[in-house]
């Protein structure tokens, strides 16, 4: 079993509850256990503007799957909850599901980057990381903690009535 840790975005047709429905969706696949979920967060889009705020959040699993198969899972996952891929870049998107990091593990294919290559300059990435993951490492040995020092909050709030990490909220 490996820790892994995904990243959730939803922008369209109730962001909201396209998040909640893709952490059900993940406690119901095999080979994942949902061990955490952060705060929603509401952020404004990183790309084309003239697009909804998104909602953000991190989970992090146990993953008996490979990081191939994982990416495959959460494939299917995005086409079962109705995500069509555009050929807009950085468009709108019903949801989204990332691996983020996935033990200490480096990987750097065509199809697959861990850890996430956007992930430190993101902000809806770093601060649900850091909110329940607070003393982790990346494999490049830096600390998520210091990479939220040093990321701008920008636009983004936190969704109170969402709050899946209870007593976790103290970290932000
Ligand atoms: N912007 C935000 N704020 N959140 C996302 O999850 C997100 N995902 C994307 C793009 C379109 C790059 N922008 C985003 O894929």
């Amino acid at each position: 079993m490996t820790i892994a840790y995904l990243g959730l975005g939803s922008n369209l047709n109730n962001p909201v509850q396209q998040v909640s429905r893709a952490v059900s969706s993940l406690k119901n696949t095999d080979g994942i256990i949902v061990c955490k979920v952060s705060r929603f967060y509401r952020s404004s889009p990183l790309g084309p503007q003239n697009q909804p705020d998104f909602i953000n959040a991190v989970a992090e699993i146990e993953s008996a799957l490979s990081p191939t198969e994982l990416l495959f899972a959460l494939q299917a996952l995005e086409r079962a909850q109705g995500r069509v891929r555009s050929r807009q870049r950085w468009g709108p998107r019903q949801i989204d599901l990332d691996i983020l990091l996935f033990g200490s593990e480096v990987i750097l294919r065509s199809d697959l980057q861990i850890p996430h290559p956007g992930l430190s300059k993101r902000e809806f990435m770093v601060y649900p990381l850091a909110e329940i993951a607070p003393d982790l490492k990346l494999p490049s040995g830096v600390m998520i903690a210091d990479i939220r020092k040093q990321c701008p909050l920008r636009l983004m709030t936190i969704l109170k009535e969402f709050d899946y990490a209870g007593d976790l909220s103290r970290n932000l």
